[in-house]
């Protein structure tokens, strides 16, 4: 679906939810160039998912942490790929075998998934480093996987802030990691996210399929 607002980007696109994985069992191998988008609970991964996609509603948000359990597939036209919704993590409701499903899944989408171009890092500007984002980080970088860390509700901070959270992150991941800065909300950072997604799918050697 577009919108008006895509007339006036230089990356129109749209989404639409084609697959919804809830276990190892129903993951299967798919062809199709992949980004990730991983965050904890509540950062506001759904938001950006509908910021990306120029709608309200695509993918559900929450004030309740800890709804989503799947992995969601969504497909990227014109250009063909998927943007797939990780489930949320940091949950502290969750029992000890809901995480340990959880590790197993994502271990799993890590490690078996060659059509896998990148993982969008979703952190709260807000917030100094927190431990399950840092483990996330580790495991997509143990698979060599190309990182985008996006710092998210940029417009609930003060630039001082921002600049705290921006430095905590590169002094963890390098000096090349450029966390991008977004909001949902103001919808600052959407064009720079869109190129950043397709310059991963561009440099993974992920060969885009014919749509
Ligand atoms: N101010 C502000 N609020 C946001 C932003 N992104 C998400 N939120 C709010 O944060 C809450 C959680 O968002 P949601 O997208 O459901 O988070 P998810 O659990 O990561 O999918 C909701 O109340 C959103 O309205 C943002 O960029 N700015
Ligand atoms: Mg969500």
């Amino acid at each position: 679906m577009t919108s008006p607002d895509d007339f006036q980007s230089p990356h129109p696109a749209s989404l639409s939810l084609e697959k919804t994985i809830y276990t190892l069992e129903q993951m299967e191998q798919i062809n199709v160039p992949q980004v990730a988008l991983a965050g904890r609970s509540n950062v506001g991964k759904s938001s950006m998912l509908n910021c990306l996609a120029n709608r309200k509603s695509l993918a559900k948000t929450s004030s309740v942490p800890g709804k989503t359990r799947s992995l969601n597939y969504y497909l990227v036209h014109p250009d063909h790929f998927y943007l797939v919704d990780l489930p949320g993590y940091g949950y502290a409701k969750r029992s000890k075998s809901e995480r340990n499903a959880w590790g197993n899944l994502m271990r799993r989408f890590f490690t078996s998934n060659k059509s896998l171009a990148g993982l969008i890092l979703i952190l709260d500007s807000r917030l100094p480093p927190q431990l399950p984002d840092r483990e996330m980080a580790a495991m997509a970088l143990e698979q060599s996987l190309p990182l985008l860390p996006v710092l998210t509700k940029a417009d609930k901070c003060t630039q001082r802030e921002i600049a705290a959270t921006k430095l905590a992150w590169t002094n963890l991941l390098g000096p090349e990691s450029r966390p991008l800065l977004f909001s949902a909300k103001t919808r600052q950072g959407r064009e720079m996210l869109w190129e950043q997604i397709r310059l991963l799918l561009s440099s993974s050697g992920t060969p885009m399929s014919e749509p």
